[in-house]
């Protein structure tokens, strides 16, 4: 078995997410080796091509496509392979075609890959999750999803404009699902430590309650509304995959709202959602506890009953 490469990434499936995924990694510097996996061959081999005549604008880094034994030595394997939704389809309505493809694709990544981590973006991502953890046997702290990241990025950046204020001084979560019933978790979201509404007033919001229905509106329909007018979401989700790798390879100890299993943390257990984790170096290194309002904790329970029931039915 080959040892790990701390500063290699295998990219399984090449498509609209995968190839942006690709190129932002590309971008970060992040590592000096890149393997592109598809079903579709060319495709990969396409995507390795073009993404490598960025080198000259980037720093050095090896870009091929390969097969499943190139990825052995990945220090993160990123799996965005799977159908993406059409419009008007929802997240859970892909589960049992990409159930499928990761019955494939996840034994043969730990046949080769021991040791690295699994960071899973095809949707239902976390049921997706909940499967890979199952499928690949690897310890559950190297098997999480990419969850709520993107919608957390979405609501920084709603958050950031409603306010005049940069997105990276908002501190908020969306948690739960990634998908219907994800929870915009407002009793613990701040602006540089200033509490939401207080910082809303200074900047004369006074309409607490129809603006966080807006805006919370506005994140959970983000994906549909974007698929709908160009038929797939790529570039946030890119650099949401950029953000937890970076997490990981440079050890960074940062909060994420990453999917992972869950053991009886906020009473919720053996499914897969997002609440806020530490991760680093060795993938998911410990949970993050997150105040929430009995309205915010009933609703997670209810995302998550949602998930098990997906994961009861189809895994
Ligand atoms: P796409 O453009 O259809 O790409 C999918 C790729 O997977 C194609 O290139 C296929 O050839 C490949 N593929 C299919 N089956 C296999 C297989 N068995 N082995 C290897 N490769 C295979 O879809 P797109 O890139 O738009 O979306 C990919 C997945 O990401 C979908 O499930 C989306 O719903 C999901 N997204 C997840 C997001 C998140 O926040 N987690 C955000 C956006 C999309």
């Amino acid at each position: 078995m080959a040892a790990l490469n701390e500063r290699k990434v295998a990219v399984v499936g090449c498509g609209f997410v995968g190839s942006a995924s690709a190129f932002a990694l590309m971008e970060s510097g992040l590592f000096s080796e890149m393997v592109l996996i598809d079903v579709n061959k060319e495709k990969a081999e396409g995507e390795a091509l073009d993404i490598s005549h960025g080198l000259p604008f980037a720093k050095p880094m090896q870009i091929y496509s390969g097969d499943y034994k190139d990825a052995g030595d990945a220090a993160v394997v990123v799996v965005t392979a799977g159908a993406g939704q059409k419009p008007g389809e929802t997240r859970l309505d892909l589960v049992k075609k990409n159930v499928g493809i990761f019955k494939s694709i996840i034994p043969e990544i730990a046949k080769y890959n021991k040791e690295g981590i699994l960071l899973i973006v095809a949707n239902p991502v976390d049921i997706l999750t909940y499967a890979a953890a199952r499928l690949s046997g690897f310890p559950e702290n190297r098997v999480f999803g990419s969850g709520t990241v993107l919608d957390t990025a979405r609501f920084k950046y709603l958050l950031g404009e409603h306010l005049s204020v940069d997105s990276r001084s908002v501190h908020a979560f969306i948690i739960g699902e990634h998908g219907d019933s994800e929870i915009a978790a407002w009793s613990s979201a701040n602006v540089s430590g200033i509490p939401i509404h207080d910082f809303c007033e200074m900047r004369g919001h006074f309409e607490h309650e129809k603006s966080m229905k807006e805006i919370a509106e506005n994140v959970k329909n983000s994906a549909y509304e974007i698929i709908e007018k160009k038929g797939a979401t790529y570039y946030g989700i890119a650099m949401s995959v950029r953000r937890i790798c970076e997490a990981i390879i440079r050890d960074e100890k940062s909060i994420l709202p990453i999917s992972s299993i869950q053991h009886g943390e906020n009473g919720i257990d053996g499914v897969a959602l997002s609440m806020p984790a530490i991760v680093g170096r060795r993938g998911v290194e410990g949970s993050v506890p997150i105040r929430l309002n009995e309205q915010e904790k009933e609703a997670l329970l209810k995302s998550a009953g949602t998930l098990k029931a997906v994961i009861d039915e189809s895994i």
